[in-house]
C-alpha cells in the first residue's frame, strides 16, 4: 500500500466551555454541533462531549472536540482534569445575568492555576451569550470589553437561540494559528483558517 494517499490525517483541537450554569454553554455548542437550540434548560452534570469535523483550507482535517463543562464543576475535584490540554476555552456568561459575569473571575482563575507552568495560556474567549435579549442586558458592554482587553482575551457577543455569532466562536482563528504555530514551526494568516463544516 503507497504511504501517498490522499486523504490528510485529522488533526484533533480541544476546546472547553466554562461558565455559571444557565449561562448558555450546552446551548453553544448544540447550536454550534447540531443547529438546534431547546427553551427547556436541563443541567449538564459533570461534563459533556460534542465533536465536529473541519476542514481548513489546504485540507487540514480538524476534529474539533467540544467539552462542555457544567457549571458545577467549579471549586470541584475534576475541574483541572478537564482545562488541562485545551486549545482555546470560551469563557462564557449570560448578558442578562450579573452575577455570572462577575464569576467569570473564578473561572478564569481556574484555568491559570492549570497553566501556572506554562509559558502560554491557551487562547481564551470571553463571551457574553444571549444577546436576543438585549432588553434585559444588566451587564455593560464597556465592563466586557474592559474586561476581554485586561486580561487578553477575544471579546463576543452571541446568541445560542438565534446563532448570532456561534460558529465564529468555535473557529476562531487565533485557537487555529496557536495549534498551527505548535504543528508547523508556522503561523497561518487568519483570513486562511476559514473553517468548513462537514
Ligand atoms: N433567550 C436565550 N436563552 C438561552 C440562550 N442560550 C441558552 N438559553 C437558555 O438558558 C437556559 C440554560 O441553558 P444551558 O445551555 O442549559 O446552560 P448551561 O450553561 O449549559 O448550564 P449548566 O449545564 O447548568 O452549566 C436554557 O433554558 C436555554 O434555553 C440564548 O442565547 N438566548
Ligand atoms: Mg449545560
Amino acid at each position: 500500500m503507497s504511504d501517498s494517499e490522499d486523504e490528510a490525517p485529522e488533526r484533533q483541537l480541544k476546546i472547553i466551555i466554562m461558565g455559571d450554569g444557565a449561562s448558555g454553554k450546552t446551548s453553544l455548542a448544540t447550536r454550534y454541533s447540531q443547529e438546534q437550540f431547546g427553551k427547556q434548560y436541563k443541567q449538564t452534570v459533570g461534563l459533556d462531549f460534542f465533536l465536529k469535523r473541519i476542514i481548513l483550507p489546504g485540507n487540514i482535517h480538524v476534529s474539533l472536540q467540544v467539552w462542555d463543562i457544567g457549571g458545577q464543576t467549579l471549586g470541584g475535584k475534576m475541574l483541572d482534569k478537564y482545562v488541562y490540554g485545551s486549545h482555546g476555552i470560551l469563557l462564557v456568561y449570560d448578558i442578562t445575568n450579573h452575577s455570572s459575569f462577575e464569576n467569570v473571575d473564578d473561572w478564569y482563575s481556574s484555568v491559570k492555576k492549570v497553566f501556572d507552568n506554562q509559558t502560554k495560556l491557551p487562547h481564551i474567549a470571553l463571551v457574553g451569550n444571549k444577546c436576543d435579549l438585549e432588553h434585559m442586558r444588566t451587564v455593560k458592554t464597556e465592563k466586557h470589553q474592559k474586561y476581554a482587553t485586561d486580561h487578553s482575551m477575544s471579546s463576543h457577543f452571541v446568541s445560542a437561540k438565534t446563532g448570532d455569532s456561534v460558529s465564529h466562536i468555535f473557529q476562531c482563528p487565533h485557537c487555529y494559528m496557536k495549534r498551527q504555530t505548535a504543528m508547523t514551526g508556522h503561523a497561518c494568516s487568519v483570513s486562511s483558517l476559514r473553517g468548513v463544516s462537514v
